[in-house]
């Protein structure tokens, strides 16, 4: 794996690359691209095709391109693709055919605007230059504008070859069975139907200039260039499919026609001012650390543009950047990505749990299939909540054999997960309405797959889970792996306060869900007694260890590093049934500690000896893996430590550290969407060390050596606190707009923050 370097300016806002390596293109697509939560383009130069992975993803069109294959979101044809030609000789940015004399790509995170400079020698005599910036509308989701800037410093006779490309990168192959091409006017469009479901989608595309003559899908234009005068160029995308409007091809056609009228200067104004709003909420400031401020608006950027709002559908574990893992949510969701939004744009976090209760006829029909009651969440899901995760996802490298994965059917803690989050929503928010409407319901259906899934042990007198897999992949067919055990009791009893508190608040509202699910008082009380005699392991008395899963001290005690060596190919497989670290202590990802970091009732002295213990045996083989050690690592005083981790999982995208780019034979590339949503936990959960306490806020801030001041807002019950710390002084001011005071708490002192108020606290020294 080669890193990428020398990433970011002075501004702290933007991304930029100064040279272009084709070695990286997979992963710098990802790195400059576009999105909106409906489609993300990836950051590829106008003139690539499929070979250079480019593509536009569009959420909400999952389909199968053949019998056999997985089922993924689509990418459509590219309606940016631009060519620039002198004397019949195409410039390429990286064919190595005419001598680039100079080369930037960049991303601007304030607005999400994608821009590309490359010069030539041209093959006319001296150099011409094209420029491009391009936005996925923030306002309008269904559009991408772009302006291309043409510059020659002698008089040029260029050509553009423009249009919508149908090559374009897909990863299980062709999507669509049918393909109509049409003209609307000044438009060009192309009407595709997907394999499997027929679904309708429509890409059109206008261009802004001079002098046009149509080609089929592609237009030829003649530009005459003046020294030094440029010609720009316009560009409008609109998309639409038959999962958003009956009408897919009317309402493409209206909005290119309207934005290409509109024109790029007003469509990036509109486009800009949803940003600003965006970023007014969630942009966190990090003062003496110019990198590590960069790291974090990258990957809260990147957070923010993989999330649809524009519908109730979920993030995917890669977003919109590629078709990895589907396009479709993990326990990723509630457990990465969320927290951000729960605390700095509640309506986004409630969407998406939203989702949950949309998908719970899903979650039901695999709990069926699978001989259970309830909502058993998909481990991969989709539009439906269906499982989408395949029975075999990695193949033996060495022998080429299909390896049965049991994520799909073993990994339980996903529906404990979505409870955990309602859990969090509802104490960040205090939405009644929300759990009325749907958190109760699905807590409800969780607890019954929860009880459904669940032994009794007669001798122990408890409830035990047998045969799963908890977070950590790499030990598959375990019994009571804690993470599970500790977030499913905590679910039951979610459930059960839940099902207490709509008594006495909302009786009727309760009595239409429970009438609706065929729910008694005596299966509450049933619930309530699974609660009860539920078994978490709990810290060893002596050394305050938990066990990973039951039989976990027993295996072999290896380091990573030395078990690495044991590989025969570095592409294996590490996991079930026979990968190097099944029989051994080696994790992928430290459960016990991905239990602190959510659930933070467990003593100092507790988190310190698991967190020594497990932190030598974790390979972080998942990019979920070291924001969770920063964040356990600030709880447990180790700040130090918590800065690497952090800087290695801020990076994994932008540095391209991404430790397994192909597992078991797949692919995984893309933007590790649950890494992005961790940089914001270990900055604000960790570092600022901000939590919720019964009514109030609570800060503990132990910012890293080089952190003058971190900065952040977070939005409490409908009022919004700013917090600006440094290692010594906090202050903490109440939005003039808050209609109620907020109470914060640092180390067991109590601050009242009136609306329009400013509070500077003293930090204690010795932090
Ligand atoms: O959900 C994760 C899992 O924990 C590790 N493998 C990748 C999945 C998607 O990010």
């Amino acid at each position: 794996m080669k890193l990428i370097e020398n990433v970011y300016t002075d501004a702290g806002w933007d991304v930029h690359e100064k040279s272009l390596d084709p070695e990286q293109i997979v992963t710098t697509g990802s790195t400059f691209m576009i999105g909106n939560g409906y489609l993300g383009y990836r950051g590829t130069l106008s003139e690539w095709r499929a070979e250079q992975y480019t593509a536009c993803i569009v959420t909400d069109t999952w389909d199968t391109a053949q019998p056999g294959a997985l089922t993924e979101l689509c990418t459509v044809p590219n309606g940016l693709y631009l060519e620039l030609s002198v004397d019949t000789v195409p410039l390429s940015a990286i064919d190595g055919a005419t001598e680039v004399q100079g080369y930037e790509r960049r991303i601007d995170l304030r607005t999400g605007l994608f821009s590309r400079h490359t010069r030539w020698a041209s093959p006319a005599g001296g150099s011409i230059t094209l420029g491009e910036e391009r936005l996925a509308h923030a306002d309008n989701v269904h559009l991408i504008a772009s302006r291309f800037t043409l510059i020659a410093d002698r008089a040029t006779d260029a050509t553009v070859r423009t249009g919508i490309d149908a090559d374009v990168w897909s990863l299980s192959g062709n999507h669509f069975a049918r393909k109509e091409a049409f003209t609307d006017g000044e438009l060009n469009g192309v009407s595709l139907w997907t394999v499997e479901s027929g679904t309708q989608i429509v890409v059109v595309e206008g261009v802004r200039t001079v002098d046009s003559s149509s080609e089929s899908m592609m237009r030829r234009l003649d530009v005459g260039l003046e020294p030094g005068g440029p010609v720009t160029i316009e560009k409008v995308v609109a998309v639409y499919h038959g999962n958003d409007t009956d009408d897919p091809r009317a309402c493409a056609v209206r909005d290119a026609r309207r934005a290409l009228s509109e024109g790029f200067d007003t469509l990036y104004a509109a486009h800009s001012s949803v940003w600003q709003r965006v970023w007014a909420a969630c942009d966190i400031e990090i003062e003496g650390d110019l990198e590590a401020q960069t790291l974090a608006r990258f990957n809260l950027f990147h957070n923010i543009i993989h999330t649809p709002t524009h519908a109730r559908l979920p993030i995917g574990a890669r977003g919109l950047s590629s078709q990895v893992y589907q396009g479709a949510a993990f326990w990723d969701q509630e457990t990465f990505n969320l927290p951000m939004f729960v605390y700095t744009r509640p309506d986004v976090a409630r969407s998406i749990l939203e989702y949950r209760y949309d998908t719970l006829p899903g979650a039901r029909r695999k709990a069926e299939r699978l001989g259970y009651r309830g909502a058993y969440y998909a481990w991969t899901s989709g539009k439906t909540g269906d499982e989408l995760f395949p029975d075999v996802f990695f193949t033996d490298v060495l022998t080429g054999r299909p390896i049965r994965n049991h994520f799909n059917c073993w990994q339980i803690h996903i529906s404990p997960d979505v409870v955990y989050a309602i859990d969090q929503y509802l104490t960040a928010t205090d939405d009644w309405d929300f759990v009325e409407r749907c958190g109760a319901e699905i807590a409800f259906e969780v607890a019954r797959f929860i009880v459904s899934r669940a032994h009794f042990k007669k001798d122990k007198n408890r409830f035990e889970l047998i045969r799963l897999l908890g977070p950590d992949e790499y030990h598959e067919n375990v019994d009571n792996n804690a993470f599970t055990m500790y977030l499913s009791k905590l679910a039951l009893e979610t459930a059960v306060r839940l099902y207490d508190e709509l008594s006495s608040r909302t009786p009727q509202t309760l009595a239409r869900t429970s009438r609706r699910i065929d729910l008694t008082h005596a299966e509450v009380d049933e619930w309530r007694e699974h609660a009860r005699l539920f078994y978490v392991p709990a810290p060893d008395p002596d050394s305050g260890l938990i066990e990973q899963f039951d039989g976990y001290f027993e295996l072999e005690d290896v380091t990573p590093d030395r078990l690495r060596e044991r590989l025969i190919d570095p592409e294996e497989y590490w996991g079930w049934p026979a990968g190097i670290a099944v029989r051994t202590q080696v994790l992928k990802q430290a459960d016990v500690l991905q239990l602190f970091a959510l659930v933070d009732s467990f003593p100092p002295d507790v988190m310190r000896a698991n967190y020594e213990y497990y932190e030598p045996r974790t390979e972080h083989g998942s990019s979920l893996s070291p924001s969770i050690h920063s964040i356990v690592a600030c709880g447990c005083g180790l700040t130090d430590k918590a800065y690497r981790y952090f800087h290695e999982a801020a990076t994994i995208d932008l540095y391209n550290r991404s430790r397994k780019v192909k597992s078991g034979g797949s692919f995984l590339g893309g933007i590790h969407t649950a890494a992005c949503g961790g940089v914001w936990m270990m900055i604000v959960q960790g570092f600022a060390g901000f939590r919720v306490s019964g009514d109030s806020i609570e800060l503990d801030p132990a910012l890293p050596e080089t952190w003058k001041t971190l900065a952040f807002r977070v939005c409490f019950r409908g009022n919004t606190l700013s917090v600006t710390t440094s290692r010594w002084r906090l202050t903490v001011s109440g939005a003039e707009e808050n209609s109620a005071a907020l109470s914060v708490r640092v180390s067991n002192d109590e601050w009242i923050v009136s609306p329009g108020e400013t509070v500077q606290i003293d930090l204690p020294r010795n932090r």
